[in-house]
């Protein structure tokens, strides 16, 4: 018993020795299982988002105003459908399966971005995510593309590309609706009012009070803090808001010239828990349309299924 856990010991300071210096850790590696753990949580939290993020934009596509945006949407809608798929491949390589994740997001267990249970009123709506919501991914995940596990890592670096082009793609709809004259513009500040605060949350809480934040830096799976990269965000944003000459829905903004830095109101962050845990505005309406996804697609798993042991049965005999 003593030699195990001198055992364990000694694998957990070379897993911690590999991570100070930099090296990437892969699935077959030895990791603690509060790793392993945290990835899994982490990877499929992420994949869930993804998933269920196709749905408020899926929404719009029948009401796109031209072929061209409908095109486009589409292909929008297929990449994060993509990314879930990226993502559920990379949690799978560290034991779980894709069966058991999707069972603890139909069961209401497993949490996805808060964003995402926000409904999605207005046209404007479509250029809002592309350049917030997107926005708001790309400063997370390309810090998180230099992360310490290998599958998550390069899922992350390919998915980032595809998000700057959602991105580019968001921010050209708003330019295209501003410049479209009044109506047009109110649109979009409509659409920004109710988007503002929902994406600064996407951040998660502040790092006085963040969980997670303490396993995560310290395994390098989580390279700077919640609030860092909202700040990021932030900095980033609110000069193009102003460029488009957009109201910012805060009335305590003001921009520290010591730190160089906006600073913001606070978060409600009433508002943000009711979210994560299942009382957001559109919480059961997206579970319910994944479950319905999920079970009008069985007959495609188990045709799948079907022709996997045909072709297993037809190896078999010829071997
Ligand atoms: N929503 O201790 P922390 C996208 C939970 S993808 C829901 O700080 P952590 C692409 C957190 O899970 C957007 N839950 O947690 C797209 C934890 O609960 P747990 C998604 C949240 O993990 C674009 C608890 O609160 N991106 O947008 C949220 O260290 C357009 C305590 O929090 C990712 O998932 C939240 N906002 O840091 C798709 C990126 N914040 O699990 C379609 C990866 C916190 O202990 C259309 N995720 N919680 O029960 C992350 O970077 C991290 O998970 C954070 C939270 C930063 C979100």
């Amino acid at each position: 018993m003593i030699e195990k856990s001198e055992n364990i010991a000694s694998l957990e300071e070379q897993f911690n020795q590999r991570i100070a210096n930099g090296e990437t850790i892969e699935p077959n590696d030895w990791m603690p299982e509060k790793y392993r753990k945290q990835l899994v949580r982490l990877i499929s939290q992420h994949a869930h988002s993804e998933i269920i993020g196709m749905l408020p934009e899926g929404n719009w596509i029948t009401r796109a105003p031209s072929l061209r945006r409908k095109l486009a949407l589409l292909a929008k809608v297929q990449d994060e459908a993509g990314h879930g798929h990226y993502l559920y491949s990379s949690a799978e390589t560290l034991g779980t399966s894709r069966e058991e994740m999707f069972d603890q997001l139909h069961e209401g267990k497993a949490k996805y971005s808060s964003i995402f249970n926000y409904p999605t009123l207005s046209w404007a709506d479509m250029g809002m995510i592309g350049w917030l919501v997107d926005g708001a991914a790309i400063i997370n995940q390309t810090t998180m593309a230099k992360c310490s596990y290998g599958p998550y890592s390069r899922a992350l670096i390919r998915i980032c590309k595809e998000e700057n082009f959602h991105k580019k793609q968001g921010m050209e709809i708003i330019a295209t609706l501003i410049a479209s004259g009044e109506k047009g513009k109110a649109m979009v500040q409509e659409s920004f009012t109710r988007f503002w605060w929902p994406t600064l949350m996407m951040f998660g809480p502040h790092d006085s009070n963040s969980p997670n934040s303490a396993d995560m830096m310290k395994w390098k799976i989580k390279l700077k803090s919640n609030d860092e990269l909202r700040q990021r965000f932030i900095d980033m944003t609110v000069d193009q808001a102003l460029a488009w000459e957009l109201r910012i829905p805060d009335d305590k903004l003001k921009f520290n010239e010591t730190t160089r830095s906006w600073e913001t109101g606070e978060i409600d962050w009433e508002e943000f828990n009711a979210v994560i845990n299942g009382s957001g505005p559109c919480n059961h309406e997206r579970l319910e349309a994944r479950r319905n996804a999920h079970d009008n697609g069985k007959w495609v798993r188990d045709a799948a299924r079907a022709f996997e042991e045909k072709q297993r049965l037809k190896n078999k005999s010829a071997a």
